[in-house]
């Protein structure tokens, strides 16, 4: 009788996938490739390739030990098509299969791609809400927000409850967690792991096929098999967590990683249960290990913003990716990539991000989103970027931080106000602004920090649309109550700076 096949994507990598647990081991043929189409639709950055290839084909290894039956395409097998489609059309042919089954993929285009072959397409019952559960969830709701989203989470999942209420009387403990971070800190590091000989071979294969792509291939430490995920997060339980809460917003030269878990990429791609990790985290409270401000705050970046974020881009459909509600045409600077600028904030973050594919949360909000929002810079080619440069991008994941949270092109859905901010926000949460050839505290005038009169220059366009925002209005008193001189020189010095970004790619002329 003919086999099953079934198509194991590079980000399902979870013996759990509904596509796994609805077949047989001996009427199934697993799929597994790795084709040019996937590593090119954005130029992914080195380590994001290789992280997900030597995942892949670890996790091969991991399914053929349980006893299924693995056919695995490598990038570089002669007869590879260069496509899922066109793999998925060789692997019928030799296994003499029609039927295909797969698990809901995290993009519309690999969606529509998987569909037009064919396939059954399973629903990923990885996340704790269902697209279905999140979709009834917002139904006719006026306002999105994603805490009241979270709560029913926590409900449905008991995580940190006391009955009926929240652990410690809140839901929320995110007043507790604006503190900046001194070096003085003890700082943990990220589980490091030396790269086995399949993924030495991946590391050669990447410098082989993607030697001009963005970013540094080695050294490479990532996590790559399911028990070095879980040494990882265990690391992150017992040595960051307890101080996660309180630093999570503060960001310190030469200190990249800070209080965080740097575990997103290996949740993404299937190598960690998140609700397992959240009961991991909840039994350190409960344990007196963690303080609760910490363990509420990550598992609330976990199954609040995590499936939030996935609930609304399913939701806003394929074209929710070229939303500009801001009109922002700005082309991307070259900047972005080469790093090349005298802005230390922008330099610190692409600079780990080139290094690490990797950059936490607020230097992704605060510092190159912010930048972008402020310098209206064409969502679409910041998307991209984003897509590209992180070992976690996913479409489903990438596209709400960026186009709805980051850059607000999505009218408002996700966030009440735009995430805009001034130098000083940077220089409270950081210690950027002390080697900074700017000066934060200087409004005008050449040496002026840029994000100040950038931040009033993006007030004062869109006045239109946010004057009338009552988060807003306290800043759009402050601008109207400024003199009328000092007004002008701050659009101007706006001006200046964005038309020899516009001529440098950079605020350098060197980039
Ligand atoms: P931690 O600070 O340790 O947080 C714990 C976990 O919570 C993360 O591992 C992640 O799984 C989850 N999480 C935290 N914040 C978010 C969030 N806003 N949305 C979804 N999950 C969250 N995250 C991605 O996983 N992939 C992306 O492609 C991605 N792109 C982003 C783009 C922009 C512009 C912004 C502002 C944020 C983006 N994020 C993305 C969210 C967040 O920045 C990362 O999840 C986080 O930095 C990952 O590092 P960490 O594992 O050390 O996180
Ligand atoms: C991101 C990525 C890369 C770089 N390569 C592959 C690949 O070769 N094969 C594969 O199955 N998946 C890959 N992926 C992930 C996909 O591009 C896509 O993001 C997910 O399949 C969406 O669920
Ligand atoms: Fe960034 Fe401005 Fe601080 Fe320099 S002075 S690090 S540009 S916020």
């Amino acid at each position: 009788m003919a086999k099953r096949l079934v198509l194991v994507l590079g980000d399902q990598l979870s013996p759990r996938i509904s596509s796994l647990r609805a077949s047989d081991k001996a009427g199934t043929i697993v799929l597994m490739a790795e084709v040019a189409a996937e590593a090119g639709y954005v130029p992914h950055h080195k380590k994001k390739i290789a992280f997900i290839f030597s995942a892949m084909r670890h996790f091969a290894a991991e399914l053929r030990e349980a006893g299924w039956t693995v056919d695995y395409v490598t990038l570089d097998d002669p007869a590879n098509s260069s496509t899922l489609a066109g793999e998925i059309r060789r692997a019928q042919t030799r296994h003499g299969t029609g039927e295909l089954v797969v698990t809901e993929p995290g993009e519309w285009r690999v969606l529509a791609e998987l569909e037009a072959c064919g396939a059954q397409v399973l629903p990923n019952d990885l996340f704790l809400c269902s697209r279905e559960e999140f979709a009834s969830w917002a139904e006719g709701r006026k306002s999105l927000r994603m805490e009241y989203f979270y709560r029913l989470m926590r409900q449905k999942t008991g995580l940190l409850m006391a009955g009926n209420a929240p652990e410690g009387g809140q839901w929320n403990f995110d007043h507790e967690n604006r503190k900046p971070a001194s070096a003085s800190l003890f700082m943990p590091q990220p589980l490091r792991v030396a790269p086995d000989a399949i993924t030495q071979q991946v590391l050669e294969l990447v410098e082989r096929h993607f030697p001009r792509n963005f970013g540094d291939l080695e050294p490479f430490w990532f996590p790559v098999t399911r028990t070095e995920a879980e040494r990882a997060a265990r690391q992150f339980i017992d040595a960051a967590l307890p101080s996660f809460g309180d630093y999570q917003d503060a960001m310190l030269l030469g200190h990249r990683f800070l209080f965080h878990s740097l575990l997103s990429p290996l949740i993404n791609v299937g190598l960690l249960d998140p609700i397992e990790l959240c009961r991991m985290a909840e039994a350190a409270y409960r344990a007196g290990k963690v303080p609760l401000n910490s363990a509420e705050g990550f598992i609330r970046q976990i199954i609040g913003w995590r499936e939030y974020v996935r609930g609304i881009y399913w939701r806003e459909g394929p074209d929710y990716a070229r939303r500009n509600a801001l009109e922002a045409r700005r082309a991307l600077p070259s900047l972005y990539w080469t790093g090349k600028t005298r802005m230390a904030c922008m330099a610190a973050a692409i600079g780990q991000t080139r290094e690490e594919a990797y950059a936490h949360h607020i230097q992704r909000l605060m510092v190159t989103g912010n930048f972008a929002l402020l310098a209206g810079i064409d969502p679409h080619a910041l998307h991209e970027w984003y897509l590209a440069v992180y070992a976690d991008a996913f479409e489903w994941v990438e596209v709400p931080n960026t186009v709805g949270m980051s850059q607000h092109a999505d009218g408002g859905l996700l966030a009440s106000k735009p995430y805009a901010a001034s130098g000083a926000y940077i220089n409270r949460m950081s210690d950027y602004c002390r080697s900074c050839h700017y000066t934060v505290s200087e409004k005008t005038g050449d040496r002026a920090c840029p994000f100040n009169a950038l931040y009033w220059h993006f007030l004062d366009r869109h006045r239109q649309r946010f004057a009338g925002n009552p988060r807003m209005a306290q800043m759009y008193r402050t601008w109207d109550r400024m003199d009328e001189k000092h007004r002008r020189a701050l659009l101007a010095r706006a001006d200046r700076f964005l038309h020899h970004l516009d001529q440098h790619g950079s605020d350098c002329s060197a980039a």
